[in-house]
């Protein structure tokens, strides 16, 4: 790796598997710096396309989205740098991809644990054609005022504070992510700042080694000093060891290699990193500290001693008039994103939506405040869950369990009905499963199923009005209304509704009063004089039966259950228990495999 610059102000990056916060800073970076393009200028993602909007200052911009390597490299020709956010199983092969583009000419890998072979390929490809590997197990690196890889430097207060937005005077190689952070910040309380910053990652193999970097920073005429941050393990600081010797590099190097403390150790110690393993004398910081020092560079005594060398390293360069300090400029004020303005409170925004029912943000969710393991653990059923988030309290057993037998009793009525056969006639026609029971559930209404409501609403008016059922009934004709919750398409008076009578009986037994769902009979006893088929049918017990429920259970005032009737609660319940059958119908067709449903012409009458 012979070349100089990696990055300039102009650089363009193709970023590998969506990454939200890391992009951002990187866009955060760009906006610091005064740049005019952003530094992303397309995301892979393998197998979506489209777009994903980010800030670019106060901006929203929305940036390609593309599912291959290749398309991207070939919609973005001028993005030269490839961040790779892949996972360490396929960071290598995608690496790898990147590399074989013509357009990438530096790869940065961020997985740890990527395998050493693949590795090793992917540095060899590299060697062989002319190209950079930063990483893997590394944040990255930055360019100073230009360019900067994914999370290198952390957050922008710390860019800020180590004056990463404009370009310094040193050029800087660690190994560490998390230490080339601390030595951004040393460097800038002591030098006039970073020209650019590498972290080649902790892996026993790294993609590009600490000399590499530093025989670039040599041809780099802005970097005026180098600083070395190495540690214990492997051999790759000789290599700088031996750049030195050899003369290769005419600029002052501060270094330090970290690790000394290995030796208090009673055995061979493995720390943070891959490559960070306690060996050989040459390979503990002592032995390499003082190769460094042999070979020329400034090593200091401790790490505690390495910031004061490193001034005094550029306080000598500033004298001899090698170095210029670069003016100090003031950064622009990045906008805060509103949920941490939000968090922090420094803002208040409004929401734009309430919700009354149920909280996911906590460690568990809870329907009505109750947590979902105390709805478990609890024994609670489908009827204690529709009191939460229906009513929003927990109900006596009595109540779920009748609400339970109301979704029990009405799951299903047969492929006959109009919700069943339009489910039949969808899911044959070759829909899914969501098309098959909205089909079905569309029919539900003030004839079929959605009868309950306004079975409750007349019912309960006309008891509470002190009408008599020929009153109501006949008052019901005289408007042309039908009485909602009476007559039924096969049932008759000889022949009842075995649902209706169910229901009955249970809240006979265990309804503290029936006194709805008795007028609601004496009404039926009323139809049933002028029609056989006017019987009460299951909408109409449903309807009156739960005016009991509502009136006799002592959980509701009279103006909620005014509200619960006249927002309409109940045919929600034929909704929900009729849903079960009509995915059971459509599920039925299916594995039937039943052709397209076409109706027969002899069932239609033609007529002019
Ligand atoms: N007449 C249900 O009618 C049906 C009358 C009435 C006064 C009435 C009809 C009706 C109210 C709505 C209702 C829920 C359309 C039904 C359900 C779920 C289901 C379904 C399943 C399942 C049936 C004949 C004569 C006419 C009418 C008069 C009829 N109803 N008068 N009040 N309520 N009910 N729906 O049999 O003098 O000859 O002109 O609208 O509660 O949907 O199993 O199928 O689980 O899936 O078609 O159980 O009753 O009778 O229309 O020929 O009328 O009776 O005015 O009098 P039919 P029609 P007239 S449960």
């Amino acid at each position: 790796m012979a070349t100089g610059q990696l990055f300039s102000r102009t650089t363009q990056a193709l970023f590998y598997n969506y990454k939200q916060l890391p992009i951002q800073r990187m866009l955060d970076f760009d906006f610091l710096c005064g740049r005019e393009t952003p530094s992303v200028a397309g995301i892979i993602n393998p197998g979506a396309e489209g777009f994903q909007k980010l800030f670019f200052g106060q901006e929203e911009i929305a940036i390609p989205v593309h599912s291959t390597i290749e398309a991207a490299c070939t919609a973005h020709p001028t993005a030269d740098v490839f961040i790779n956010f892949a996972s360490f199983r396929s960071a290598a092969a995608s690496s790898m991809a990147a590399l074989k583009q013509p357009t990438i000419r530096v790869v940065a890998i961020i997985a740890e644990g990527v395998p050493v072979s693949d590795i090793k390929q992917l540095i060899a490809y590299a060697h062989s054609n002319n190209k950079v590997v930063i990483g893997p197990a590394t944040v990255g690196g930055i360019q100073a005022g230009a360019f900067k890889i994914g999370d290198t430097a952390g957050t922008i207060d710390n860019i800020v504070q180590c004056k990463l937005y404009r370009p310094g005077s040193v050029g800087f190689v660690g190994k560490s992510g998390g230490m080339s952070n601390e030595m951004y910040n040393t460097i800038a309380r002591v030098t006039d700042g970073i020209y650019e910053g590498i972290a080649i990652g902790g892996d026993v193999f790294p993609g590009s080694t600490l000399s590499d970097h530093i025989l670039r920073f040599n041809n780099i005429p802005q970097i005026k000093m180098m600083v070395v941050l190495g540690e214990l393990g492997g051999r790759d600081e000789y290599s700088l060891v031996e750049a030195l010797k050899q003369g290769k590099v005419n600029k002052p190097v501060v270094a330090w290699v970290c690790g000394t403390c290995a030796r208090l150790f009673k055995s061979e110690v493995q720390f943070g990193h891959a490559g960070a393993k306690s060996g050989a004398e040459m390979e503990s910081a002592q032995g390499k500290n003082q190769a460094l020092r042999d070979a020329g560079a400034i090593v200091p005594t401790s790490y505690e001693a390495f910031e004061a060398v490193i001034k005094e390293t550029f306080d000598k360069l500033v004298e001899q008039g090698k170095i210029t300090p670069v003016k100090e400029v003031m950064p622009p004020h990045i906008p805060e994103d509103l949920s941490s303005a939000i968090k922090s409170g420094k803002v208040r925004a409004p929401t734009h939506i309430i919700s009354t029912i149920s909280d996911d943000r906590g460690e568990e969710p809870c329907y009505a405040g109750v947590p979902m393991s105390s709805i478990v653990e609890r024994g609670y059923g489908v009827g204690d869950v529709i009191s939460l988030l229906w009513f929003k309290r927990s109900l006596p057993r009595y109540c779920t369990h009748f609400i339970e037998i109301c979704i029990m009793l009405c799951a299903d009525h047969g492929p006959c009905v109009s919700g069943a056969h339009n489910t039949i006639v969808t899911a044959r026609a070759g829909k899914d499963l969501v098309s098959s029971l909205v089909s079905g559930l569309l029919t539900i209404g003030p004839r079929f199923g959605g009868a309950i409501d306004d079975a409750a609403r007349y019912f309960k008016d006309a008891h509470d009005r002190g009408l008599t059922p020929y009153e109501f009934v006949e008052g019901m004709k005289k408007k042309g209304i039908r009485v909602p919750g009476i007559g039924h398409r096969i049932k008759r008076g000889d022949n009842r509704d075995k649902r209706v009578e169910l229901l009955q009986r249970f809240a006979r037994t265990h309804f503290p009063s029936v006194k709805y769902m008795e007028y609601a009979v004496q009404v039926e006893t009323y139809t049933l004089s002028k029609a056989n088929n006017l019987v009460l049918n299951v909408d109409g017990a449903i309807g009156s039966l739960f005016l009991d429920l509502l009136a006799g259970s002592g959980m509701f005032s009279k103006q909620e259950i005014d509200e619960i009737v006249e927002i309409g609660y109940l045919n929600g319940l034929f909704v929900l228990a009729r849903s079960i059958g009509l995915i059971g119908h459509t599920f039925d067709q299916k594995r039937l495999k039943q052709p397209l449903y076409r109706h027969p012409w002899e069932d239609v009458l033609y007529t002019k």
